[in-house]
């Protein structure tokens, strides 16, 4: 008999996310992903001055913060043709790479991990071969004995007060936790070191950005960092020595920590690489332009139908025809109308929010989010669309890394594993560990293409806009961590006449489009295990491999701020 399973409110992600399964037979066979918060943004920017529109637009999020303040501002200066100087692109570039590599990091051990890893378990284990283990994989300087049994101790400290603190509440003991005690262990050492590592990461974008979360520093025309070679009060050399440091220090971590323990849990849970499939055609931009125009990129973007590599359409330069022409958005299952009916698909320069709010009906609205559609078609946006795409380009960072990995888990697996078990639950969660290792390696990039242009004597960080009369229009496009984020502003006149964000979780969680054809969580959701109902642990697994963030995915305002709907939380970890 099949049993309705509704997990209201997911935790341990961005925003208000309802997941709504039927499961027969042990195996989910329908799926439904709600966005269940309203909020809002997009509205609020008509009328006001495009120059604005990032400061504000940046507040869709405090999780991926920098995000939507470098998309906006790359829309209107597309909207502008204005290009900018190319120590503005090295300086957002660097705080874009700092910002995924945080949120990458912080999303498997802190958001993630503990759908895999039972904590509890851990105690069981025996620090000294923990340690040994996590020695044989990587020779990172916090595998010591000595750290295991530290961190073992002061897990025993929690539980011996009855509490867990910051471990509370996950499903410890379930049958589908496969771990031994020592990986348990391995995995929650690197959990807490990564709590002190995540700091440099904000730190850079900090320091580049005047603060973080929530940078400052942009400016449509460039960035506000006055660069002097000798000046103490700007970003200086010294400064920027600094920034490379803290640096070196991810990518110490990234390399020998993360990619390792993603390939290692991965290769203990093998046959999560038969789960969680669902779309995949994938959809990736290009980004960290490597001019003033946006037209080379180090690293490729396009689109991969079925899955297949050799199906690779690039998408080329900021503005690029073929990605504009293919976005557009549905609300049939979507609390919105649309005002000439909603069975139909609106391009985003055209995009309306108009609310309606029906209550959750099955086969009818039931979301806040709305259905994008690349030429028609749901995609899976993320690290792993990203991944294949680069593959698919022949970008060679994004081979050798998939390569150490995948070689990894195969030795550890003892039996090959190849591209294949990418398209899966733990195939995402492999594929932000290699892209995080080429981000890393980008980030290094670009701190010495900067630094070489400095002392070529180029200062310049800013290009003056200019708004023309008229109608303009502009996207601007970011390869977010999550996924594909593109914001398209109308401009009339120096105002802003339209402006709609489509971001990466509204992609992936989006409920059926016009066509009812399922978004990326609902289809990859089909035919997951779930061996118990009352702990739906494994469809978290495969929800949580997207890394939600419902703030980003939902974005617009009741302006009459009337109370919509009341969220209850209960039943999840
Ligand atoms: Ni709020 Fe975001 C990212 C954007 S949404 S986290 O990455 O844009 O998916
Ligand atoms: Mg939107």
């Amino acid at each position: 008999m099949s049993k309705r399973v509704t997990i209201d409110p997911v935790t341990r992600i961005e925003g208000h996310l309802r997941v709504d399964v039927e499961v027969d037979g042990g195996r989910v066979k329908k799926a439904w992903a709600s966005g269940q918060m309203w909020r809002g943004v997009e509205n609020i920017l008509i009328g006001r001055d495009p120059r604005d529109a990032w400061a504000i637009t940046q507040r869709i999020c405090g999780v991926c913060t920098t995000v939507h303040a470098m998309a906006s501002v790359r829309a209107v200066e597309n909207a502008l043709q204005l290009e900018i100087p190319v120590n503005a692109q090295y300086i957002r570039n660097m705080i874009m790479l700092a910002h995924a590599i945080h949120d990458h990091i912080v999303h498997f051990y802190h958001l993630s991990a503990l759908d895999w890893v039972d904590v509890v378990s851990a105690l069981k284990a025996d620090p000294d071969k923990s340690a040994e283990l996590a020695q044989s994989l990587s020779n990172w300087n916090g595998n010591s004995k000595a750290e295991f049994r530290k961190v073992q101790e002061k897990l025993k400290g929690f539980v011996g007060t009855g509490q867990l603190g910051i471990f509370t509440n996950g499903y410890w003991g379930h049958p589908a936790m496969k771990l031994t005690p020592e990986v348990n262990l391995l995995a929650v050492v690197h959990y807490l070191q990564a709590l002190e590592v995540q700091r440099y990461a904000n730190k850079v974008v900090a320091i580049l950005g005047s603060k973080s979360p929530h940078i400052q520093n942009v400016a449509v025309g460039g960035v506000a960092n006055p660069l002097s070679l000798d000046t103490q009060s700007v970003l200086t050399v010294e400064r920027l020595l600094a920034v490379k440091e803290w640096m070196l220090k991810l990518d110490d971590f990234v390399k020998n920590v993360y990619l390792v323990d993603v390939a290692a849990i991965g290769a203990f849970y093998a046959d999560w690489t038969k789960v969680g499939r669902g779309i995949t055609d994938y959809l990736c931009v290009p980004d960290i332009p490597l001019d003033g125009k946006g037209t080379t990129f180090a690293l490729p973007g396009g689109y991969i139908e079925g899955g297949k590599l050799d199906s690779f359409k690039p998408i080329k330069t900021f503005g690029d025809q073929y990605f504009v022409d293919g976005v557009s958005e549905a609300v049939k299952h979507s609390w919105y109308d649309y005002k000439a009916g909603n069975n139909q698909s609106l391009h985003p320069y055209k995009g309306e929010t108009t609310p309606n709010y029906t209550d959750f009906q099955d086969d009818g609205k039931y979301s806040w989010l709305k259905s994008p559609t690349f030429y028609g078609k749901p995609m899976q946006v993320g690290p792993l669309a990203r991944v294949l795409n680069m593959l698919a380009a022949g970008h060679e960072p994004t081979k050798k890394y998939a390569t150490t990995a995948l070689d990894l888990v195969s030795s550890i697996a003892g039996t090959p594993v190849g591209l294949e078990a990418m398209h899966s639950t733990i195939g995402r969660h492999a594929a932000r560990a290699v892209g995080c290792a080429v981000q890393s390696d980008e980030m290094l990039k670009q701190w010495d293409l900067l630094v070489t242009n400095m002392a070529k004597g180029d200062l310049t960080t800013f290009n003056k806009p200019v708004f023309p009369k008229g109608e303009q229009m502009g996207v601007g496009f970011h390869e977010a961590p999550r996924g594909v984020l593109s914001h398209w502003v109308v401009i009339d006149s120096g105002k802003i006449a339209n402006y709609q964000c489509v971001v990466p979780t509204t992609w992936n969680a989006a409920p059926r489009n016009e066509k009812d054809q399922p978004g990326a969580y609902e289809a990859c959701l089909l035919d997951n295990p779930v061996a118990d109902p009352e702990k739906p642990l494994e469809v978290l697994r495969t929800v949580h491999s997207f890394d939600p963030c419902l703030a980003c995915a939902v974005h617009v305002v009741d302006e009459e701020q009337r109370p919509v709907v009341t969220v209850t939380a209960a039943g999840s970890c």
